[in-house]
């Protein structure tokens, strides 16, 4: 099994790198972003509670997060293995991440960190802006607010893989094709 925590700010190439990596290793994607805009859309209790913050570019209660994600994770547990996109986001959905694959008797491999300075993922998502109808996408200080959100809160949780020795960082900068070069080589040598 392969169980891959896929990390980095928003628009480090996250959602677009995990896509690559369902398609090459056969994993589980799970991208707690696009499930909470999926309950958004379905205007699930869940769904109203997370628009209030996601519109803010702050981050949904860690609570609800990994409840959302216990049922998800012991559907497959019998998978070929799971790239996380987007979760964790705290130290906390860390925590409570090794605990429910602990719970399946199964554990993460490696964390990749996707390395991308402010200014191009500003470009980015202002770019994203023009096609993905994201409310969080459409206004600056929103964006702003998201990198400031996961330098202040999601950040930390370097130390926490680090810690395991499971932290790997890759250059996000280049090509989609160089960039996923870089993580297949992370995972050559795991
Ligand atoms: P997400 O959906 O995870 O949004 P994101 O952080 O912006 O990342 P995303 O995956 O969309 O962007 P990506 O880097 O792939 O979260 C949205 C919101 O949901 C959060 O702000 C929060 O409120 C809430 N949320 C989600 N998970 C949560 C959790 N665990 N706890 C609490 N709240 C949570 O790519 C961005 C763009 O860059 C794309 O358009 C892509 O085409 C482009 N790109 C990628 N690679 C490139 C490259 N090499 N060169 C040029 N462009 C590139």
């Amino acid at each position: 099994m392969l169980n891959i925590v896929l990390f980095g700010p928003p628009g480090a190439g996250k959602g677009t790198h995990s896509i690559k990596l369902v398609e090459k290793y056969e994993l589980v994607h799970f991208s707690t972003g696009e499930i909470l805009r999926g309950e958004i859309a379905a205007k699930t209790e869940l769904g109203i509670q997370a628009k209030a913050v996601m519109d803010k570019g702050e981050l949904v209660p860690d609570k609800l997060v990994v409840e959302m994600m216990r049922k998800k994770i012991s559907q497959y547990r019998n998978s070929k293995g799971m790239v996380f996109d987007g979760f964790p986001r705290t130290t906390a959905q860390a925590e409570a991440l090794d605990k429910l694959l602990l719970d399946n008797e199964i554990g993460i491999d490696a964390m990749i960190m996707l390395d991308v300075e402010r200014e191009e993922l500003i470009k980015r998502l202002k770019k994203r802006a023009e096609t993905s109808g994201r409310t969080d996408d459409a206004d600056m200080s929103i964006i702003e607010n998201r990198i400031d959100v996961y330098n202040k809160q999601t950040l930390p949780i370097v130390e926490y893989y680090q810690k395991q020795n499971k932290y790997k960082k890759v250059d996000g900068i280049g090509s989609i094709e160089d960039i996923f070069g870089r993580i297949e080589e992370v995972i050559k040598n795991l």
